[in-house]
């Protein structure tokens, strides 16, 4: 991890004075006034600060609010440092929470998605035909061979069938990994196998924003070297002919003429640190990290998230317009959204496809009232004009998210006025993968500010500090850190306990993931971005090494070297800076086929947008190279302490 703290103190530039206020009547109705009143307060801070003293029974009160075969006998250990468990001994199956519990309830007849495909086809599943095909999918899975403990690779566009094989997997108490659509086999293949999969879900192909993805095709390459796979299983969605190898694949339609529509495959009773999933993401290493959530603090964490920050209620649609590969669409298209027994709305398609404004005639259609996106999301649409908005009735909506990356003013703003009407509050979600749920970020009763996190959720104790882990005072750049574990915290990285430990140690005894930010005199968190290798490309996760690694397995690249760089619309983008082996020319062909490599070893999104070719690296004596001072020198900024450098 950020082994290299090079973050040097910057006090923040923008002092933000624009303050938007909730209504009465929404913080009288919300879903945490609700809680605070049964615990005898009024408003956030007092609630706040009691939160810090009795996390556990907060916790305790949470996870009551789901079902459990067995109940916990310990809500916290933390014997291990850092390692650490919730709701010790407890027995539960989050799919059950998502799905069983509400065949008993009127939830039952209710929608759970409203789908629509990157065609404009749609298709509408209650709760009780998406338990159908969940039980039909769990037993063809269960006939392909799995059971607890396996893991299972999910490769699929986003169509119902995933939802429900995130949910079979987890039913069956297997693990299952899902793999973002727009990696590219050899990245495919590489989380195959750290994760050790034997079945390997997917689609025979799907469209987004009108391209042709061959999702089968891709599946095939990957597994080409991967020893533990044994079945694939395929959704049909395009109706295309695909390579099926006799013995190894099936497609779901088919095992289906032989699983009545009454199958109930009972849910596993999981203790409640039994493995989840595993779900991979990049760090400051070419490899990635696996990282592990469990079944029982996870689902307590998107649970509670979900209800106090989106303030989901009965009648709500609601849609999170990010996809189920990243862990956005893991907690809060799949898991928080079921457990609360929401209604929602999955989305195959891209925001810009046929037309500019796919997502607000989506919201108009569906008549959506919470939308949770992404600044990225937000600032492309800015591009093409208020026009696209206003061409639709967007009244039904009440409350708005983002997620992903630093949401700048100016894109809030323009999210808050030609969205939400200029009255709609803005939950400004800031998390990880690593951290489950939503650990800061405004509830519908707090006063907002434009590109202000806000506050900690209840319970979690952030603090910025210095890299020795002192305390740093207003307006002043320093680590964002968390002081005690919740329970949708990661449990470890797969199959490397070490790599997870680095979290709590860089930054002595408290859990450090990588960002810089600073905190106001109201207790306002602004998160600035990552101080590692790590770039954030429209909210996509990439590691520098990852890229760089991709490039240098090219016959004709010595080395390489990746930074992000500020971007009006993705946040950041990818530069690399390549030194040629001796024998092959700089030139715009070149460079062609480099970004082309790049993009069939990792994927579509981890192309740079530049690529520069340069006799010499900046690097350490120990040959380090140092990503801080090419950046630092690409943007003209000071280039910062370089007494290790080497010439
Ligand atoms: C959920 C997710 C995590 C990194 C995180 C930070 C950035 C996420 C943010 C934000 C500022 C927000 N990030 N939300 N930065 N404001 N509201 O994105 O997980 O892909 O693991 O990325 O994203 O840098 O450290 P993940």
């Amino acid at each position: 991890m950020a082994s290299n703290l090079n973050f040097e103190d910057t006090d923040t530039i923008l002092i933000e004075n624009r303050l938007f206020s909730p209504s009465s009547d929404v913080v009288d109705n919300a879903n945490i006034t609700a809680y605070m009143r049964s615990k005898g307060f009024d408003d956030y801070e007092s609630f706040y600060k009691w939160s810090l003293e009795s996390r556990f029974e907060f916790w305790d009160d949470m996870a009551k609010e789901l079902h459990w075969f067995e109940p916990w006998t310990k809500t916290f250990e933390w014997t291990d440092k850092p390692f650490f468990k919730w709701f010790t001994d407890g027995k539960l199956n989050i799919a059950y929470n998502c799905l069983d519990r509400h065949m008993e309830t009127e939830t039952r007849h209710k929608v759970a998605f409203y789908w629509e495909g990157d065609d404009g086809s749609n298709r509408t599943l209650t709760y009780e035909q998406l338990y159908v095909l969940t039980n039909r999918m769990a037993k063809a899975l269960q006939n392909l061979g799995v059971s607890k403990g396996d893991r299972v690779a999910i490769y699929m566009p986003a169509i119902p069938e995933q939802v429900a094989a995130l949910l079979a997997v987890a039913r069956l108490g297997a693990v299952h990994t899902v793999v973002f659509g727009g990696f590219a086999a050899s990245a495919l293949r590489e989380r195959i196998n750290d994760a050790g999969a034997k079945v390997v879900i997917t689609a025979d192909g799907n469209y987004r924003g009108g391209k042709h993805i061959q999702l089968k095709k891709i599946a095939d390459e990957a597994v080409e070297e991967t020893p533990t796979v044994e079945k694939m299983l395929v959704v049909r969605r395009l109706d295309s002919d695909v390579n099926m190898q006799e013995g190894r694949d099936y497609y779901l339609d088919e095992l289906f003429k032989d699983i009545p529509e009454d199958t109930v495959v009972p849910c596993e009773p999981m203790d409640s640190e039994d493995l989840l999933y595993i779900l991979y993401t990049s760090g400051s290493t070419g490899k990635p990290k696996g990282v592990v959530h469990v079944q029982g603090g996870y689902a307590v964490g998107a649970y509670t998230t979900t209800k106090l920050v989106f303030d989901i209620k009965p009648d709500d649609v609601y849609w999170c317009s990010a996809d189920i590969g990243w862990v956005t669409g893991h907690s809060y298209i799949v898991y928080g959204p079921l457990m609360n027994g929401a209604t929602s709305v999955l989305f195959e398609g891209t925001p810009t496809y046929p037309t500019p404004d796919r997502w607000w005639s989506i919201i108009e259609k569906f008549k959506v009232t919470i939308f949770y996106s992404s600044p990225t999301g937000i600032r492309g649409l800015m591009r093409f004009g208020e026009e696209w908005p206003a061409k639709h009735d967007l009244s039904s909506l009440r409350v708005l998210g983002s997620v992903g990356e630093p949401i700048n003013p100016e894109a809030w703003m323009w999210y808050r006025h030609n969205i939400g009407r200029d009255e709609l509050p803005i939950m400004d979600t800031w998390w990880q993968t690593e951290t489950g749920s939503i650990l800061i970020s405004p509830t519908v009763i707090l006063p907002l500010k434009p590109g202000s996190a806000s506050r900690p959720m209840p319970t979690i104790e952030a603090d910025i500090v210095d890299k020795n882990g002192n305390p740093i005072g207003e307006n002043k750049g320093g680590f964002l850190v968390v002081r005690h574990p919740w329970p949708s915290q990661m449990r470890t990285i797969y199959g490397d306990p070490a790599r997870y430990q680095t979290y709590w140690e860089t930054i002595p005894d408290v859990y450090f993931a990588g960002d810089a930010a600073t905190r106001d005199k109201d207790g306002y968190f602004r998160v600035q971005g990552r101080v590692d290798d790590v770039i954030k490309v429209s909210g996509h996760r990439l590691g520098s090494m990852e890229i760089e690694s991709s490039l240098v397995s090219h016959p004709a690249v010595a080395e390489a070297a990746a930074i992000g760089k500020p971007d009006e619309v993705k946040g950041e983008h990818v530069k690399v800076f390549v030194i040629l082996r001796d024998g092959y020319e700089a030139s715009e062909e070149m460079e062609k086929t480099l970004k082309l490599h790049v993009r069939t070893i990792v994927g579509p999104l981890a192309v740079p947008d530049e690529l520069e070719f340069t006799p010499s690296l900046p690097k350490t004596r120990s040959g380090k190279i140092m990503r801080r001072v090419i950046r630092a020198r690409e943007l003209g900024e000071p280039v910062g302490d370089t007494s290790t450098l080497d010439a």
